[in-house]
């Protein structure tokens, strides 16, 4: 009872607020793509939003085997995109957490786990 109340609540709230959602930055797509397998000895991150992102004001954390680390964030080939690279990267399992300010002014998260290999 108490959980369909909820449920109907959270629809309505949905119907309501059909255009805030959308304005936020929502990953399109990414490098390395999302459970992607990299050769650990470079690695390069591009982050391709719907909207123009605030390259100064998000923050990119990569997260491994040796704990976490912020990466130098710039702006990629668009507005839209952001980027960063690794030089050297151990390898093993990796999550790249984003917290991206887009321009309408609201900060999204997500992140993408990736695999470092060898060679
Ligand atoms: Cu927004």
């Amino acid at each position: 009872m108490l959980r369909t109340l909820l449920l109907a609540a959270v629809m309505a709230l949905g119907l309501l607020l059909p255009d805030t959602a959308a304005a936020h930055a929502v990953l399109v797509d990414s490098l390395p793509a999302p459970k992607a397998k990299v050769v650990g000895s470079k690695v390069e991150f591009n982050l391709h939003y719907n909207s123009r992102v605030d390259a100064k004001r998000s923050r990119l954390t990569l997260k491994g085997p040796a704990g976490a680390r912020a990466l130098e964030v710039r702006q990629g080939k668009t507005e839209a995109d952001l980027a960063a690279d690794i030089v050297t990267l151990a390898p093993g399992g990796y999550v790249l957490h984003w917290d991206v300010l887009s321009v309408d002014g609201h900060v999204s998260r997500g992140q993408v786990p990736f695999t470092a290999t060898e060679r």
